[in-house]
């Protein structure tokens, strides 16, 4: 019988599924390495989790904020200690390199003493009634017991972009992650248990689409935060909205990467390499479009292409490894489909285009890193996310072309601009459709206390990260307190006729 972490966590417990079924993780760098067994959870499983989170709100819920706080600083203290195993394993299980893994983790403390020192900080707001003798304010409540579904490329982060604001508010937790990186979330899991977090408050179930699904039609879920595809999303959307449950969605990216004839050229190509090629490209956030200035194409996509050509790819736990594997075969079936996709569009695979083999490479899913050139906007590949390390160049000739361009897809998460002329930095950063602009930055890189979220198909309005993801995981109550000691009637009794 296996033991936590290969269990489901319900109620402060390590428990198996009620079926008893299971699936396997296995190491994306080699798939001979079975990382261990997880329960196959159905609508039973989660039934019990929101059992538990249910009664679990009744209690937790009334625990001050600032306290609460205090628990999430105990977290964020266990995985600082914690961190370098939390991704070696995270690493093993999902493939991008142990530097990587480590700023995952790192993301994932700096949310949780974010989420400690918003326990101080709750704020509603007071403003004058209309009336004498009469205060007017607004405080926040907690929900209830939210749903988080996540993705496996930051199986530790992102789940504590909404586990942390959702508990430090007052709400329990039913938390799937992928069933790609299912070790990861339970080491999360457990480092909440170890701090003290009180039973029931967060609740683990593993699965697949089914348990995600069983999650989003439970009537208790007051919530239901999700990370991944704009199809998945919009399931999921639909369904919650048949119960008017919340919804906040993360999804995909198609995001540019504006290189204009005045930007430093080092520190563009190094911003490609690092947007395009870091977690081979399976980021939401990462830089899938350069859009570049004729004047400079020739010398950045060489630049580029000499740059990429250096990665070492390998096993994320070997100390020269640059770049990972594909996270699954599904995921090296579809990149792969996507060079036939150029070819046939009339684009030039200008590097890479293969699977990656070799030298400890065989039993991986890797892929090598791809420059795709004389891409048009018209092009699939310059239109769909392709969730691997895959840059589609398309050459402009004005700065106003490129901001077009840069805005002519379906998606807006993330974007880009390198220019050392400030005024197009800042129409840039006013034109381009996206949650995220960075200026002579990659198109990677959020920061737990910055909102993080995009428009278009990429998400419906909400935001993670920042004090903006307060708003998702709390109502607002708004408190009218008469101390007149009469009647007063609202828009009545004030105002003469
Ligand atoms: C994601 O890919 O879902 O901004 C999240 C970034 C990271 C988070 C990416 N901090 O690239």
């Amino acid at each position: 019988m296996a033991d936590a972490p290969f269990l489901n966590f319900i109620g402060g417990e390590w428990v198996a599924a009620a079926s008893g079924d299971t699936f396997e993780s296995r190491n994306p760098a080699d798939t001979t390495d079975v990382i261990g067994s997880f329960p196959s959870s159905t609508a039973d499983d989660v039934a019990r989790a929101v059992e538990a989170a249910k009664e679990a709100f009744k209690t937790w819920r009334l625990v001050p904020a600032p306290k609460r706080g205090e628990i999430l600083k105990r977290v964020g203290d266990l995985m600082t200690e914690r961190k370098s195993e939390i991704a070696r394993a995270m690493t093993r299980e999902m493939g991008k390199p142990f530097f990587e893994t480590k700023g995952d983790v790192q993301e994932a403390i700096d949310t949780a003493y974010y989420a400690m020192t918003m326990g101080r900080q709750l704020f509603g707001h007071t403003v004058p009634s209309e009336m004498n003798n009469k205060f007017n304010m607004t405080v926040r409540r907690p929900i209830g017991v939210c749903g988080l579904i996540t993705a496996w490329n930051f199986p530790v982060a992102v789940p504590t972009w909404k586990m942390f604001p959702a508990i430090l508010s007052g709400n329990t937790v039913v938390f799937k992650p992928s069933e790609d990186a299912p070790h990861s979330g339970a080491l999360l899991v457990q480092v909440l248990e170890d701090a003290g977090v009180p039973a029931g408050v967060v609740n683990l179930v593993q699965g697949a689409g089914e348990t995600g699904q069983a999650i989003v039609d439970h009537e208790d879920v007051a919530a239901i935060s999700f990370t991944g595809s704009s199809e998945t999303g919009a399931g999921i959307a639909s369904s919650a909205a048949k119960r008017h449950a919340r919804v906040s969605l993360e999804m995909g990216g198609k995001n540019p990467a504006i290189v204009m004839e005045d930007a430093d050229l080092d520190l563009a190509m190094e911003g490609m390499i690092w947007g395009a090629y870091g977690t081979t490209g399976q980021r939401c956030t990462a830089t899938s479009r350069l859009i570049v200035h004729e004047d400079v194409h020739d010398e950045l996509v060489e630049r580029v292409k000499a740059k990429a050509s250096e990665l070492r790819l390998g096993y994320g736990n070997d100390d020269d490894t640059d770049m990972g594997p594909l996270i699954n075969q599904k995921a090296l079936d579809k990149v792969t489909s996507y060079m036939d996709v150029a070819r046939e569009d009339g684009a030039t695979i200008a590097m890479g285009g293969e699977r990656a083999t070799g030298d400890g490479l065989d039993d991986g899913f890797f892929f090598q890193p791809t420059l795709f050139t004389g891409v048009t906007r018209d092009m699939r590949v310059a239109r769909e996310e392709i969730f691997g390390p895959v840059l589609s160049v398309i050459k402009v000739t004005s700065f106003d072309e490129a901001i077009e361009v840069a805005n002519d897809v379906a998606y807006g998460l993330s974007s880009a601009v390198y220019t050392s002329d400030i005024a197009r930095a800042f129409r840039a950063l006013r034109d381009i459709d996206a949650g995220i602009t960075y200026i002579n930055g990659p198109t990677i890189g959020a920061e737990a206390h910055m909102s993080f979220g995009g428009v278009k198909a990429t998400g419906n309005g909400h935001r993670e990260g920042g004090w903006e993801v307060y708003d998702f995981y709390t109502e607002t109550k708004t408190c009218y307190i008469d101390f007149s000691g009469g009647l007063q009637r609202a828009q009545i009794d004030n105002y003469d006729d």
